[in-house]
This record gives C-alpha cells, sequence and structure tokens, in this order.
C-alpha cells in the first residue's frame, strides 16, 4: 500500500469563541468544583463535552433541570432572552460563554428591529444559534435558509428589511442568498460587515486550497457542528470526495483505496489532538501544512472567571 501524502489545512480546529467557551467551564470545574451545569453542549463537539462530563460539568438541555441558584454556563452558540429571564427569575447564577460574534448578531438584532425593519435571518432552522438570535424578535425576525426561501418570503413593507446571518454559514451559498435578497428588496440593508465569523470564513478558505490538490477530504468534527459540515459540504461541491469524522475510528477503510492525497481539516470545535491522531493513524509519510493565513484574535473571559 502507498503511504498517503496529507495536506493539512490551516487555520482549522479551535477557534477564539470555543477556546474561550471551553477555558470557561475549566475555569468554573477548578475554581468552585463540579458540578457545574451547562445549559445544552458548550460547543458542538462529542469530545469536548464527554471530557468536560468527566470533569464534573452536567449538560441539560433546558434550564429547569437546573437546581434553584445554581451555577449555569450557556454555550457559545448563545441563548434567546427568555432563557435570560428565565434564568434571572430562578435565581440561577450565570456565566455566560456565548461567542462574542454571536452576541454582535444578537445586538445588530435588537438595532435592526428597533428602527422598525423587519429583519431576515439568514440560517439553518432548529440549530441553537438561530433560535437565540430569533428570540430577540420572534414576530419580527423571519428565517430562510436559501434561494427559494427569498422567493417564497412576504414582508410587511418591502422598503424596511435588513439581513443578518448565521457565523457559520457556507460563504459562496450565503453570498447567493443576499443576492437574491437584494433584487426582491432593493433597500436592503445588513451588517457593516459580514456575520459569517473570520474562523468559518477562514477554515473554508484552507480547505478549498487542500480539497483542489486532494483525492480525498476528511473533516474532523461532530454531526452537528454548522461550521464542520459545512466544510464537507464545500469539498463535495470542489469535486473531492469528503467525510466528516467525530475521531479517527470513524474512517473507513474503502475510502481510502486508491488515494494518495488526503485533504485533512478540522471544524472549529474540534480538539487539535483528534487530528494528530488522525495524521497518526494514516500513517502519512508526508504531511504539508497549507496555510492560507494565520490566526491570531483572542477573546477575554468573562470577569466571573478571570484568574486574579
Ligand atoms: C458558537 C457559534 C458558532 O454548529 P456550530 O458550527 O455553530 O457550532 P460549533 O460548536 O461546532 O462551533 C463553534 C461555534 C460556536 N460556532
Ligand atoms: Fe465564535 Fe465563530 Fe468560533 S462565531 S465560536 S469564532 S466559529
Amino acid at each position: 500500500m502507498v503511504l498517503p501524502v496529507v495536506l493539512l489545512a490551516s487555520p482549522r480546529s479551535f477557534c477564539a469563541g470555543v477556546e474561550r467557551a471551553v477555558e470557561i467551564v475549566e475555569q468554573l470545574l477548578e475554581q468552585r468544583g463540579g458540578p457545574i451545569h451547562v445549559r445544552k453542549q458548550i460547543v458542538h463537539n462529542t469530545h469536548v463535552v464527554a471530557e468536560l462530563e468527566e470533569r464534573g460539568a452536567v449538560f441539560v438541555d433546558e434550564l429547569d433541570a437546573v437546581p434553584d441558584g445554581a451555577t449555569v454556563v450557556f454555550s457559545a452558540h448563545g441563548v434567546s432572552p427568555a432563557v435570560r429571564r428565565e434564568a434571572a427569575r430562578r435565581g440561577l447564577d450565570v456565566v455566560d460563554a456565548t461567542c462574542p460574534l454571536v452576541t454582535k448578531v444578537h445586538a445588530e438584532a435588537r438595532r435592526f428591529v428597533a428602527r422598525g425593519d423587519t429583519v431576515v435571518l439568514i440560517g439553518h432552522a432548529g440549530h441553537e444559534e438561530v433560535e437565540g438570535t430569533l428570540g430577540e424578535a420572534p414576530d419580527r425576525i423571519v428565517l430562510v435558509d436559501s434561494v427559494a426561501d427569498v422567493r417564497a418570503l412576504e414582508v410587511p413593507d418591502p422598503t424596511k428589511v435588513s439581513y443578518l446571518t448565521q457565523t457559520t454559514l457556507a460563504v459562496d451559498e450565503t453570498t447567493e442568498v443576499v443576492a437574491a435578497l437584494k433584487a426582491r428588496f432593493p433597500a436592503l440593508r445588513g451588517p457593516a460587515s459580514d456575520d459569517i465569523c473570520y474562523a468559518t470564513t477562514n477554515r473554508q478558505d484552507a480547505v478549498r486550497e487542500v480539497a483542489a490538490d486532494a483525492d480525498l477530504v476528511l473533516v474532523v468534527g461532530s454531526a452537528n457542528s454548522s461550521n464542520s459540515v459545512r466544510l464537507v459540504e464545500l469539498a463535495r461541491r470542489q469535486g473531492t470526495p469528503a467525510h466528516l469524522i467525530d475521531d479517527v475510528s470513524d474512517i473507513r477503510p474503502e475510502w481510502l483505496a486508491g488515494v494518495r492525497v488526503i485533504g485533512l481539516s478540522a471544524g472549529a470545535s474540534a480538539p487539535p489532538r483528534l487530528v494528530d491522531e488522525v495524521i497518526t493513524a494514516l500513517g502519512a509519510w508526508d504531511v504539508q501544512v497549507r496555510e492560507t493565513t494565520r490566526e491570531t484574535i483572542q477573546f477575554t473571559l468573562p470577569a466571573a472567571v478571570r484568574r486574579r
């Protein structure tokens, strides 16, 4: 068997928002001891969740599973104002791990609604980030997922429409949806800069680069991780077979038949060590890093967990 060359996409794996969210839970466990309750998965990765669970984090679906007065962490994907109100009513000690770039989208939603616009949120139904953003003004924000959705859209005043996006969408698909919105609503207004976050954009650029030269693309990430799934779809749209793997054990031998060059990346919520394990298991004879940009962004921790 010919050992493969691995083209390692860079940037890949943890983004600044995930680093911050995981660090918040780790610090709380260290400073206050377990159990620390977390509403929803802190980030959409089975390994991150399992490791934190082992250390004393308790992941719950809703606040009613959190004891009165306990500490609860809000996940990186954000929450609706209704969830914040409920936590306050219950006297819960909230530590908010919402990514600052999601918080920015919530602020835009409130600003656009306040100026009287219907807000069109481009995103995927049922995703926690989308649920949280919609919750800023459920009767004034409408969700669209595609150009077809835009065509079917009815708004009270077509001259007063703004758009926002989920942070983890495919850049190319979103450009098409925004163009369709502009065609239907020429007075459309949007955010000052894209809501698709820097980490999503950078990981897509890097995967595009490796997919062009690879026979197969593997993306480490969990099935419910929107940004990870987008990376697989992007590679496939380029014509390169691609698979999402939670870890090395998901790799099927038949995927590797006749494959000489493997493009490898990881979604923003996938721990770097899982990528190392894949490289080791593939027995690559050469690993070439394809860096499309270098990330330096870091977010500060909330005051509640900052080390004094
Ligand atoms: C929060 C917001 C955006 O499914 P998705 O890609 O949104 O989430 P994760 O947890 O896989 O990635 C990080 C993240 C957190 N992205
Ligand atoms: Fe935030 Fe983007 Fe990561 S929204 S959590 S920096 S994928």
